[in-house]
């Protein structure tokens, strides 16, 4: 039995970030900390590149552009959809997850999922918050896995 290894190791790697304005309380905190991960991680600060966006409705293109570009090695995709601010949650929220999902299996880039959907602004704020749920950090983390195990899977 063998274990495909995926270090966290982001040296050298291209890393686009796709977030939504809409909530953006909750998406600032999220790009925080993904930004602060990568960094941490060894993404070197001018190979993260932020791509804003109206809203989560509008995550899936400007993800999929980035990601057929070739000068990405991943793409993460952060924004916060309440469902106490809107009738259309499900379409919005439901788009968006499809959409983001497509992009990365459309193209082979791993497309990381950190669009937040909650029930209220506490939630989101909490699952967002650096010194709390840190969910940027978590989508940092699982950007980078994704590039080193496909890579590996790839190479054998
Ligand atoms: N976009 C969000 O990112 N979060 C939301 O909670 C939200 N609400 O509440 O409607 C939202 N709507 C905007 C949508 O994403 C688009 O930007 C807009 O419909 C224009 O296409």
């Amino acid at each position: 039995m063998k274990v495909i290894e995926a270090p966290l190791d982001g040296s050298g790697l291209r890393i686009g970030i796709v977030a939504g304005r809409f909530n953006d309380f909750v998406s600032n905190s999220l790009v925080t900390g993904a930004c602060a991960r990568l960094v941490s991680l060894g993404v070197s600060d001018p190979d993260i590149h932020i791509a804003w966006v109206a809203g989560a409705f509008e995550v899936p293109l400007a993800a999929r552009a980035m990601a057929e570009s070739g000068r990405y090695d991943a793409v993460v995709c952060l924004g916060a959809v309440i469902r106490g601010e809107t009738p259309h949650f499900d379409y919005v929220a439901g788009e968006a997850a499809a959409g983001i999902m497509r992009a990365g299996h459309d193209t082979g880039v791993p497309v990381v999922f950190g669009v937040l959907t909650t029930d209220t602004v506490e939630q989101a704020m909490e699952r967002a918050d650096v010194d709390r749920g840190d969910k940027g950090a978590d989508c940092a983390d699982a950007a980078v896995e994704m590039v080193r195990l496909l890579g590996a899977i790839q190479s054998g």
